[in-house]
């Protein structure tokens, strides 16, 4: 039996309602599981305990059917029901759903008059210019669904990079163990720490690379061999992720890591740095006049060429070769700078987690402080706090200050910044948090221009401390909403506000390609994880992970002050 908890099964009957839409059902039908999905969101008893005691009938909206469903769902992990449904359904209509502005109905509609099954049909139904008179869509839907189709495809070859990482991770270290490896390592994108990547490349030095291709293709996470030869093997692993492993002799070591670990745009600057200096650089070496220049490691190979060690994350072409030219490289953020961590939330709105395990677990992360943000009260699908929870959450915290001096826990809120820039609560509510964190969680679909007005008349707000997730973006999942975020981060600067680098795996927003524009300007960073329960907290890595790709060092960093420091620094007035 699969094990299966209250979110999946909340999960499937919302999932169900989409189907049953896709399939043109009746509303009445569709209603009822989007409900019992809701219902069971704000159910206290424990769901296994209440299908135990055959109580699921005493709620709402849950009649003899839905109960069955329920029942079998938590106690078989299954439902025959929902899994007939489910392949029932073009498997290219689940996907047109992620596609923005295609709902149910529409796909529906683009099935019954054009027989569209899949994503493909989808694209050239467009090009054809099918859609302009469709009834209900038009040229401008057209286009915008041809734009989400180019997103889609792209997302596909990608993947994220903490899910990646886990994978890449354990096979380095099997890799290790190899028979005959003296060396290996991560490279490409994953060893450059990028949000995301098309692939995990791996590099082992190696005495016998034959063997060494052998036993790699014969992995128990390989699900399929796609090339072999002496000195590279590419599979795909059972995880859906292609792997490439490169082997080279140990004297070619350094060279083709720092070759295999590009970026591509990094390598061809660093070849045209060689060039001025009469070297050919490639990935088996550094020569001059077609002798080889040893280099024992990847230092050496960057102190041939005049420069300084430079750190994977920063190897893009935008300014690490020149800054490694002078000799110093900026001392980047670490983990162990990490003294406190912000944007927790708790059971109090839409986290799972109490306030007592959060403390826990953050003491256990080596934290001074944390700084508790529930949802506001506009976020209602959120569980958002009215003004009495709020009160009621303050006492308790209080009351966990004062019995333990030497940990402190901020009161913090993150703000529903509404359609009109101002903030959720009025000013006496707001008045009451250390810290507020603004967040853009509803009407994404407006201009740049005025979704840059309603951010900044958010920011302008006396009571607001931190701006969250600034595009809103998802990543492979959703793009950013429209914005003048340079405009934004001046904003920011000039006002002492501080600008979130959202630390969850999916969302890693604000971009390190923005990090190093903001410490420019001097804006501060706030790495937050955005923690919906206990455990979310350790997700803290890859944001600074993304930090230390935006050049971003201790003193750019809000969660690099002490306990002393923070408090003061929440103390100030930022009208
Ligand atoms: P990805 O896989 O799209 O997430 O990004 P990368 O950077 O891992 O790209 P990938 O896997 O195609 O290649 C790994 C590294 O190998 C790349 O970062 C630099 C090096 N490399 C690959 N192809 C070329 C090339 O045509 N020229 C140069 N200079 N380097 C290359
Ligand atoms: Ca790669």
């Amino acid at each position: 039996m699969d094990q299966i908890d209250k979110r999946d099964v909340i999960r499937i009957l919302e999932e169900i309602a989409v189907l049953l839409e896709l399939k043109g059902e009746s509303p009445f039908k569709v209603i009822a599981y989007s409900n019992a999905a809701r219902r069971l969101e704000t159910l206290e008893e424990d769901l296994e305990e209440l299908v135990r005691r055959e109580g699921l009938t005493s709620i709402k909206g849950i009649g003899d059917a839905l109960s069955k469903k329920i029942t079998e769902l938590v106690t078989t992990g299954h439902l025959d029901y929902y899994d007939k449904l489910r392949a029932s359904i073009p498997p290219g209509h689940l996907e047109m759903l992620r596609i923005p502005g295609l709902g149910p109905k529409k796909i529906r509609a683009l099935h019954e008059k054009l027989a569209v099954e899949t994503l493909g049909e989808l694209e050239y139904a467009c090009t054809e210019n099918r859609l302009v008179e469709l009834p209900g869509f038009g040229a401008r839907t057209q286009q915008k669904i041809l734009t989400g189709i180019g997103h889609l495809k792209r997302y596909k070859e990608r993947h994220l990079y903490s899910e990646a990482l886990i994978v890449a991770e354990e096979l380095l270290a099997s890799l290790r163990g190899a028979p005959g490896v003296l060396s290996a390592s991560l490279a490409g994108s994953l060893r450059r720490g990028n949000e995301t990547v098309k692939d995990i490349d791996l590099l082992a030095a190696a005495g016998k690379p034959e063997a060494l291709s052998h036993w790699f293709a014969g992995l128990p996470d390989v699900e399929s061999v796609t090339g072999r030869g002496d000195t590279k093997v590419s599979v795909i692993l059972r995880s859906g992720i292609n792997a490439d492993l490169r082997i080279v002799s140990p004297q070619e070591y350094p060279f083709a890591l720092h070759h295999f670990t590009g970026s591509k745009e990094h390598n061809v600057a660093m070849r045209s740095r060689a060039k001025q200096l009469g070297i050919k650089m490639n990935e088996y070496g550094l020569f001059r006049d077609d002798v080889l220049i040893p280099c024992a490691s990847e230092q050496e190979v960057f102190s041939a060429l005049g420069l300084a060690w430079v750190p994977p994350e920063l190897r893009e072409n935008t300014g690490e070769i020149e800054a490694a030219a002078t000799g110093v490289m900026p001392s980047l953020l670490e983990m162990k700078d990490i003294r406190g961590i912000f944007h927790i939330h708790t059971t109090a709105s839409d986290g799972s987690s109490s306030l007592e395990a959060i403390v826990a677990a953050a003491k256990k992360l080596g934290m001074e402080y944390i700084g508790i943000a529930d949802h506001s009260e506009a976020a209602f699908y959120a569980g958002g706090l009215t003004p009495e929870a709020i009160r009621r959450q303050h006492e308790t915290i209080d009351e966990m200050n004062r019995k333990d001096p030497r940990f402190h826990i901020f009161k913090g809120i993150e703000a529903d910044i509404l359609p009109d820039g101002r903030l959720d609560y009025d000013d006496a509510t707001l008045e009451s948090f250390d810290f507020v964190i603004a967040a853009v969680h509803s009407h994404f679909g407006m201009s740049g221009e005025e979704m840059t007005a309603r951010i900044m008349k958010a920011l302008g707000n006396r009571h607001t401390t931190i701006l969250a997730h600034p595009t809103g973006s998802l990543l492979l999942a959703r793009e950013p909403y429209a914005l003048d975020l340079e405009r934004i981060i001046d904003f920011a600067a000039s006002r002492g506000k501080v600008i979130e680098l959202n630390a969850n795996p999916h969302r890693l927003d604000l971009d390190w390609r923005h990090c190093k524009y903001a410490r420019r300007q001097g804006a501060r960073i706030a790495i937050n994880p955005d923690a919906h329960h206990a455990e979310g907290l350790a997700d803290i890595r890859y944001g600074v992970n993304i930090a230390r790709k935006g050049w971003l060092e201790a003193q750019d960093v809000i969660n690099c002050m002490g306990l002393g420091e923070m408090k003061a620094f929440l103390a100030k007035d930022r009208g």
